[in-house]
C-alpha cells in the first residue's frame, strides 16, 4: 500500500513531467490537489487567477514562452466549464497543458447531483486526452497518460477527478513509470527528398512560406532562402520567427496581410510551405507547385493542393535536402518581389506619420511606439480583432521577441491572462499586451490578478468604444454596422483604483511619454489609448467585392440620414483611400 493519496502522487507526477505553474481557482472538490500542491509549494506555483478561463489562456502561454509543460485546475460544474474556452485555445495552439477538472462525489455521478456536467463530453473536442479517474486504482496510470497526451501530442491532456477520490489512498504504484516527454525526431525518407530537390530545380520564381513548425529552423529556413533566391513569407504564427533580422522576409498574406507576400505567391511557380496549417486557403494561389512539410502528417494537404507532401520536422527535413540543392545567383525574382514589399512597408507608415483627421489617436501610431519603445526580447500578446492587424503590421521582429495570439482558436480576451502566463514563463523579460477595449472587458478580473499578485505585465489598451474588427467587416459586406459600440470607462482610472499605474492617453504627443513610464514602472501597468474606431486596415490588395460593401455600407448611412458617420468615416481614412484610388 502506497502512503500516497490520489491528490499527492499527481502532483507529484506533474513536479516530474517538469510542471511548475498551475493556474487556477480552488473549490471543494479540488481542496485534496490544492492541499498537496501547499505542500509542492517549493516546486510548482499555485497561481490563483480570478476566472478558470483566463487561467487556461494563461497556462497555454506559459507553456509556449517556457518550453515547458503547465496545468490548470477547475472545480467541479461551473469551475471547470470556465475552463472550457482557454482550453480550445491552448489545444489550438499546441500548448503543452495538463488539465485537471475535479468532479462531484464518485456516488453521485449519473444522479443530477448539484453542479453536476458530463465533463468527458464537454472537453472531448478540445483535449487530446481525457480520463476519468473513477478509483484510486488507476492512478498513477491515467495521469501519466493525460500527461503525455499533453506533452508528446502538444496540446490539453486532461484528467477528470472526483474529490473523494482526491483524496483516497493508492493501492498500487507498482505501473508507475517516468513520465516520457522526448518526441520523436521525424525526417521524410531520402527518396522523397530527392524528389523535392528535383522540383526545386525545375522551378524558376519559388517562394518559401512558413509558419509555427519553423520555430527550431530558422536558421535553415534562411540558408535555404538564400541558397534559392526565394522571398520568405510567413503565417501569423511564423512572422517572431522569420521576420526578424531577415533580409529576404516579405511579411504576412491572409485577412491581416502586408507587404509583399501576396504578389510573391501570386506570382510564384513554387511554394514550398514549411511547418504552417495556415488557414485561408483562398490566399494560397492554385497555379504553383505546392511541397509541404510538416510534422504533422494530419496537416498536408488539408489547405491547399500539394503536389507534395513530405512528414518531418522542418529543421531536420531542411537539413537533409540544403546539401542536394544548388545556390543560385540570378536573384532577380527576389529583387522585384522585394521592391513591391518595400513600396508597401512604406505605404502602411502613413497613419504612423501623420496624426489622421478622425475622433482619437491613430493605432498605427501607438502600435510602432510600442514596438520602437519595447525591449529587444520583449514577449508580446495581440488581443483578436484589430489589435491583431496591428501587431501584424506594426511590432516589428527582433530575434529573441516572441508573439503571442489566439491564432487558431480566434478568441477574444486572450492578451491580458496570456501576458500573465508570459510572465511566470519567463519572469525575466518584458511582457506587453496589446488589448483590445471589448476584449479586455470581458476578462477585465484578471487585472486584480495582475495587481494582487504584482505581476508586471504592460497592458496597452487600444479603446476605441466599438468592437472593431467586426464593424469592419459589416462594413466590407454592406451591412450597417450595428450592436458594436461599447461606452467605456477611463480604464488609466480604473487601473489605478485598483493599484495599477495607469494613464489615459488621448493626444499623440503623450503617447511615447507615456510608454516610456509604463515601461519603466516595476510593476503593473496599463495605458488606455483613447483611438480612432474608424481606423480601417486596409487589406493587402481590396477586391471590387470589398469596395461595393463599403459603398453599400455608406450609401445606406448617407440614405438613413447618417451624412455624418459617412463624412467621419471618410475624413478617418482620407490618405487610405487616396493610395487605392
Ligand atoms: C469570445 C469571442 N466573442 C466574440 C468574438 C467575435 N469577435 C471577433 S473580434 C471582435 C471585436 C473585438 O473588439 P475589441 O476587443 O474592442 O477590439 P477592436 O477590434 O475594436 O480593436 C468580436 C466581437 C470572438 N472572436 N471571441
Amino acid at each position: 500500500m502506497s502512503s500516497n493519496t490520489v491528490a499527492e502522487l499527481l502532483v507529484d507526477q506533474m513536479v516530474e513531467a517538469g510542471i511548475r505553474n498551475v493556474y487556477g481557482i480552488v473549490g471543494d472538490s479540488a481542496n485534496p490537489i490544492v492541499d498537496a500542491l501547499r505542500r509542492h509549494e517549493a516546486d510548482i506555483t499555485f497561481v490563483h487567477v480570478r476566472n478558470e478561463e483566463a487561467g487556461a489562456f494563461a497556462a497555454g502561454a506559459d507553456a509556449q514562452i517556457s518550453g515547458r509543460p503547465t496545468a490548470v485546475l477547475g472545480s467541479s460544474g461551473p469551475g471547470s466549464v470556465h475552463l472550457l474556452n482557454g482550453l480550445y485555445d491552448c489545444q489550438r495552439n499546441g500548448s503543452a497543458v495538463f488539465a485537471i477538472a475535479t468532479h462531484v462525489p464518485s456516488a453521485e455521478i449519473g444522479t443530477g447531483y448539484f453542479q453536476e456536467t458530463k465533463p468527458e463530453f464537454i472537453f472531448a473536442d478540445c483535449c487530446n486526452y481525457v480520463g476519468t479517474i473513477g478509483s484510486a486504482q488507476q492512478v498513477p496510470r491515467i495521469p501519466e497518460l493525460a500527461l503525455q497526451a499533453a506533452i508528446l501530442g502538444r496540446g490539453v491532456g486532461m484528467v477528470i477527478l472526483p474529490g473523494d477520490i482526491a483524496a483516497a489512498k493508492v493501492d498500487d504504484e507498482s505501473l508507475r513509470h517516468p513520465i516520457i516527454t522526448t518526441r520523436p525526431v521525424i525526417r521524410p525518407s531520402d527518396s522523397d527528398i530527392d524528389r523535392a530537390a528535383a522540383m526545386i530545380a525545375q522551378a524558376e520564381r519559388i517562394v518559401i512560406f512558413g509558419g509555427f513548425g519553423t520555430r527550431d529552423a530558422r536558421a535553415e529556413v534562411l540558408e535555404l532562402s538564400d541558397k534559392l533566391k526565394a522571398p520568405i513569407g510567413y503565417a501569423y504564427r511564423g512572422k517572431d520567427v522569420l521576420e526578424a533580422d531577415n533580409p529576404n522576409a516579405v511579411g504576412m498574406t491572409g485577412l491581416l496581410g502586408w507587404g509583399g507576400a501576396t504578389a510573391a505567391l501570386g506570382a510564384s511557380d513554387l511554394v514550398l510551405m514549411l511547418g504552417t496549417d495556415f488557414y485561408y486557403h483562398a490566399f494560397l494561389p492554385a497555379q504553383p507547385t505546392i511541397i509541404q512539410v510538416d510534422d504533422n502528417a494530419s496537416h498536408l494537404g488539408r489547405r491547399a493542393s500539394v503536389d507534395l507532401g513530405l512528414t518531418g520536422d522542418v529543421g531536420e527535413t531542411l537539413r537533409a535536402l540544403l546539401p542536394r540543392i544548388e545556390a543560385r545567383s540570378d536573384s532577380s525574382f527576389l529583387d522585384k518581389i522585394l521592391e513591391h514589399h518595400h513600396r508597401d512597408v512604406r505605404k502602411l507608415q502613413t497613419y504612423v506619420e501623420h496624426e489622421g483627421s478622425g475622433d482619437g489617436l491613430r493605432p498605427e501610431m501607438v502600435a510602432t511606439a510600442l514596438s520602437d519603445l519595447a525591449d529587444d526580447d520583449a514577449v508580446f500578446s495581440v488581443d483578436t480583432g484589430m489589435c491583431n492587424v496591428w501587431g501584424a503590421r506594426y511590432l516589428h521582429m527582433k530575434p529573441g521577441r516572441q508573439l503571442l495570439g489566439s491564432f487558431g482558436h480566434g478568441s477574444m480576451a486572450n492578451a491580458m491572462p496570456q501576458a500573465i502566463g508570459a510572465k511566470f514563463g519567463s519572469p525575466e523579460r518584458q511582457v506587453v499586451a496589446i488589448c483590445g477595449d471589448g476584449g479586455f472587458s470581458m476578462l477585465m478580473g484578471e487585472l486584480l490578478t495582475a495587481a494582487g499578485l504584482d505581476i508586471p505585465v504592460k497592458l496597452m489598451v487600444f479603446n476605441n468604444s466599438t468592437l472593431g474588427m467586426v464593424r469592419a467587416e459589416m462594413m466590407v459586406v454592406g451591412y450597417e454596422p450595428w450592436g458594436t459600440d461599447v461606452k467605456n470607462p477611463d480604464f488609466g482610472a480604473l487601473a489605478s483604483a485598483v493599484g495599477v499605474h495607469g494613464e489615459r492617453v488621448e493626444q499623440a504627443a503623450d503617447i511615447r511619454p507615456a510608454i516610456e513610464r509604463a515601461f519603466a514602472h516595476p510593476g503593473p501597468a496599463l495605458i488606455d489609448f483613447v483611438t480612432d474606431p474608424r481606423a480601417l486596415a486596409m487589406p493587402p490588395s481590396t477586391t471590387l467585392e470589398q469596395v461595393k460593401g463599403f459603398a453599400l455600407t455608406t450609401s445606406k448611412l448617407m440614405f438613413s440620414g447618417d451624412v455624418a458617420e459617412v463624412w467621419q468615416q471618410a475624413k478617418s481614412n482620407i490618405r487610405d483611400i487616396r493610395q487605392v484610388l
